[in-house]
């Protein structure tokens, strides 16, 4: 069976420029929490490989455009890093500047759309010291940082993006120890979360400002949520819960320009006060995005909430549905169908607004056991991963889902935050100790169907 998607169909694969990059402090990029946790701590991340090993996008992003070209890339998403775009914060730094409108340009002339982020987890480390997303002069930096991103770029790039996946530091910073400041604390989660949105909120106004006539959105990672039993009421709360404070805590504000209902009833049971303003609520209200991304890996299932059980255990808890197919390797659950779900909880509950896939992979440990006697990875797993995620957007976008293009996570083995290396997601395999780059079987997958705009059986 072959399916066609619709003319024009992004294509392509997301990376971040802290993931990529590489070249450290060269040519004067300032540290952000990463540079500065690794410094610090390096024994905390997996074999102590910190995020100046990269597959080093800054010093090989020529060879790595044509690359991309090879496998059927019609657009690729990368992040500035603003530590090195405006390393202390007032002056930009000029070969920042050239280096990123050299990609931006390399990827025009390519034929490849860049899709530009301005936030992806890498908080300058300044900013951090005064309280990170905390701190409310940290939304008017973030603010200046855009407008600038928007004035020396906005001729290359017309597809931009305030922040991916916004809830990530608030989730692993405020209620887990996985990102800085590694706390559990759910009112200054909750504050350092509306100074995220305010910040978001304060770009999309200062992009329409600008006069550009690109568009701008944000992507959020949506998690599908799913109760253990559909009869049981408190398992039904539960999936409620866990979908208003994951889910629609972001993307109501910035689709609908408002919060829930139930988000500031919430708090207040919670006894969670936050410190606003009504201007700021109105800044939100008026700077909805054009777009929407959505990065999707796994589904949240859950159960009940523990009437005895403190913080958000109270609300739910999380549950290991028997029939799930997990990646042993990630040991997150593989749900194909959840990307259906959203379409349509899009479709329905958003206004059917322009969206696509930002990421979707599959992240494998010990990757080289897969490799062929060409040095070729047969990734297949990963080739059925896309496939079997593809088929079932496909039939969303059948039903009506407005849904523009899909990226996969990711072009080359990359540095992530909590893994290192451990998981690779490429479609090109990175070898670390020389940089060399080789196709994997899935790149060639991806090639065919980029295309031919057409997924086949
Ligand atoms: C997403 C992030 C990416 C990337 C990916 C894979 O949440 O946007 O930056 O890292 O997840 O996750 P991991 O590398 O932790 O397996």
């Amino acid at each position: 069976m072959s399916r066609n998607f619709p003319d024009q169909f992004l294509w392509g694969a997301a990376s971040s420029g802290p993931q990529m990059e590489g070249a450290g402090s060269l040519n004067g990029k300032a540290q952000n929490v990463w540079d500065y946790w690794f410094e610090k701590e390096p024994e905390t991340f997996y074999q102590q490989i910190g995020p100046e090993e990269t597959s080093g996008f800054y010093h090989h992003y020529k060879e790595d455009i044509v690359l991309m070209k090879e496998i059927g890339f019609n657009s690729f998403r990368t992040s500035i890093s603003w530590t090195r775009l405006i390393p202390d914060g007032l002056q930009v730094n000029e070969e920042a500047v050239s280096f990123y409108r050299d990609v931006f340009k390399e990827l025009n002339d390519k034929g490849i759309k860049p899709i530009i982020n301005l936030y992806h987890f890498d908080m300058p480390v300044r900013l951090h010291k005064q309280g990170g997303w905390e701190n409310r002069e940290t939304a008017e930096e973030f603010s200046r940082y855009a407008k600038i991103a928007f004035t020396r770029f906005g001729d290359l790039v017309d597809e931009w993006v305030t922040f991916n996946e916004p809830i990530v530091p608030i989730e692993m910073g405020y209620l887990n120890d996985k990102h800085l400041p590694a706390v559990y604390d759910l009112k200054r989660a909750f504050q350092a979360g509306f100074h995220t949105m305010l910040a978001h909120a304060k770009a999309v106004k200062a992009f329409k400002k600008s006069g550009h006539s690109g568009k701008i959105g944000i992507i959020l990672n949506l998690m599908p949520s799913y109760p253990r039993s559909s009869d049981e009421k408190n398992d039904q709360d539960a999936a409620f819960y866990a979908d208003l404070l994951f889910n629609r805590s972001f993307l109501d504000p910035a689709v609908k320009g408002a919060y829930p209902a139930e988000l500031v009833e919430f708090m207040k049971q919670e006894g969670i006060t936050l410190s606003f303003t009504g201007e700021d609520l109105e800044i939100i209200r008026a700077n909805k995005i054009d777009f929407l991304g959505v990065n999707y890996y796994q589904p949240r299932r859950v159960q009940a909430g523990d009437p005895l059980g403190s913080g958000l255990d109270k609300y739910f808890q999380p549950y290991q549905w028997p029939e799930a197919k997990i990646n042993p390797h990630r040991g997150w659950e593989i749900y194909e169908k959840g990307i259906y779900d959203i379409a349509i909880t899009i479709r329905d509950h958003y206004s059917n607004i322009p969206w696509f896939i930002a990421e979707n992979g599959m992240g494998v440990e010990g990757e080289e056991r897969f490799e062929d006697e060409k040095g070729i990875i047969q990734d297949d797993y990963r080739i059925d991963f896309m496939s079997d995620h593809l088929g079932w957007l496909h039939k969303a976008i059948e039903e009506r889902s407005n849904c523009y293009g899909y990226h996969v996570w990711t072009f080359i083995d990359n540095w992530s935050w909590l893994n290192e290396y451990k998981n690779r997601y490429g479609l090109v395999r990175l070898d670390l100790a020389s940089g060399k780059r080789y196709k994997k079987k899935s790149a060639d997958w991806f090639n065919a169907l980029a295309s031919s705009n057409q997924l086949t059986d």
